[in-house]
């Protein structure tokens, strides 16, 4: 109850955290979106293996993002980092045709995973 008061108190009157964890397939933006906000920049990526984190002021709000690795092989990792997570960014790229397909079952399961896990 008072942690529940306390982010309500924080949400209006000051600083508060959110926790959110950015997903989707291998190469669909994720690392890039990551660092466009938080240095403002694009950079040239590496595939992720394993997690970039940053954390990304926007007004009173501190977003702490996780950037999971999203090859097929880390897909099944994914599900470990759900725990107190306030939010999922679920990335596509739409230019991407080939695997859309493929975009949508991973979300599918992704997110009756998190509903499982929440
Ligand atoms: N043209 C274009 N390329 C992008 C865009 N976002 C990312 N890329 C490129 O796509 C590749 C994969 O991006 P990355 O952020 O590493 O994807 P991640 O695997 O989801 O983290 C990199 O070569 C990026 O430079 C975009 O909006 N447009
Ligand atoms: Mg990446």
């Amino acid at each position: 109850m008072g942690q529940a008061f306390r982010k309500l108190f924080d949400t209006f009157f000051g600083n508060t955290e959110m926790r959110v964890v950015m997903l989707g397939l291998d190469a669909a933006g994720k690392t890039t979106i990551l660092y466009k906000l938080h240095i403002g920049e694009v950079l040239s990526t590496v595939p992720t293996i394993g997690f970039n984190v940053e954390k990304v002021q926007y007004k009173n709000v501190m977003f702490t993002v996780w950037d999971v690795g999203g090859q097929e092989k880390l897909r099944p990792l994914w599900r470990h980092y759900f725990n107190n997570t306030d939010g999922l960014i679920y990335v596509v790229d739409s230019l991407d045709r080939e695997r859309i397909h493929q975009a949508k079952q991973e979300f599918q399961v992704v997110n009756l995973e998190r509903e499982r896990t929440c």
